[in-house]
């Protein structure tokens, strides 16, 4: 892949975090640094460790691989390789992967003086992660309690937690979670078209301006946000998709152990209604 020519402009050196000039070079188009070193380490040693589980499991077959987390009896303790421990590892591993990676946006922000809302937002997802395989399985006392790495077991494993709260639609986090999800697809879809529209006219038409998105949004809405606005909002929308997943589950056992349903008695109790 040749460099881009303003590229060069932008390769500048320092902004690291730890390492001082150590990491501090590009392989190809790639930025090196220590967090990209630590980043490579804990991938490759993270899915030497899930092919490891594969080969002493009972399938080869892609989607019925699974890696499961251990007994509920080992509680919070290590468990035996292949009785947990490869999960245990491969979790390390991914965390260490996940934080790496953010770590390493935020050297490439100091070196861009640019603000960290990169960074921040792939925190909110590596937020959630950990609240499925750390916050929540501690809170619960066991590491049991995360979730199999594997194509259909982690989906079973969402069914039947779901089911555990006899329908997960009525947990109301898990309903701004969604919403935000949904929001945020729409209003990216919204502006790539948008966007899409007014670089690639039909031939023989110019390339339009912002002037023209604005002008079609308060036709269409009554309403333009802007070209800044529509970013802060996607940041905002996809920010609180990952957050109000993270709380939807930390709930769920820790802090209500009944249907969630039963949640929303508090509605039939208002005292307006006797
Ligand atoms: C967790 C991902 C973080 C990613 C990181 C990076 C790699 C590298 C590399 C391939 C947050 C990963 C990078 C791995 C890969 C290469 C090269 C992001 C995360 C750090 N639900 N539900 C959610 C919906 C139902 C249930 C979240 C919808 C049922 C349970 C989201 C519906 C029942 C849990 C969501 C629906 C149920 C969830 C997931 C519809 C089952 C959770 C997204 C339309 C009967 C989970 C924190 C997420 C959660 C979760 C959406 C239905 C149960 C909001 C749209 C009714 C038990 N559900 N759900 O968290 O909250 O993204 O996790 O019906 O645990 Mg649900």
């Amino acid at each position: 892949m040749s460099m881009l020519n303003f590229e060069r402009k932008y390769r500048v050196r320092g902004g690291t975090l730890i390492g001082g000039d150590l990491f501090d070079f590009w392989v190809g188009p790639f930025y090196v640094g220590f967090f990209g070193v630590s980043g490579a380490f804990f991938a490759l040693l993270g899915t030497v460790m899930l092919a490891w589980g594969a080969a002493m499991g009972p399938t080869w077959n892609l989607w019925q691989i699974s890696i499961a987390p251990p007994d509920l009896s080992y509680g919070l303790g290590a468990a035996p390789l292949y009785d947990g421990g490869l999960w245990q590892i491969v979790t390390i591993c991914a965390l260490g992967a996940f934080t790496s990676w953010m770590l390493r946006e935020v050297e490439i922000c100091r070196k861009l003086g640019i603000g960290y809302h990169v960074p921040i937002i792939f925190g909110s997802a590596i937020l959630a992660y950990a609240t499925l395989v750390v916050i929540r399985p501690v809170l619960l006392g066991a590491w049991g309690h995360g979730f199999p790495y594997g194509i259909y077991s982690h989906l079973d494993w969402v069914s039947n937690v779901g089911y555990q709260f006899l329908h997960f639609h009525y947990n109301p986090a898990h309903m701004v979670a969604v919403t935000f999800f949904f929001t945020t697809v729409l209003a990216l879809a919204m502006h790539g078209g948008a966007i899409l529209a007014t670089a690639n006219p039909k031939k023989g038409e110019v390339v339009k301006t912002a002037e023209h998105e604005n002008t079609f949004f308060r036709d269409f809405i009554g309403y333009s946000i802007g070209a800044l606005g529509i970013h802060r909002l996607g940041y905002f929308l996809a920010l609180n998709a990952g957050i109000w997943s993270a709380i939807c589950i930390v709930i769920s056992g820790p802090f209500w152990t009944r249907g969630w349903p039963e949640w929303w008695s508090w509605w039939l109790n208002l005292p307006i209604w006797s």
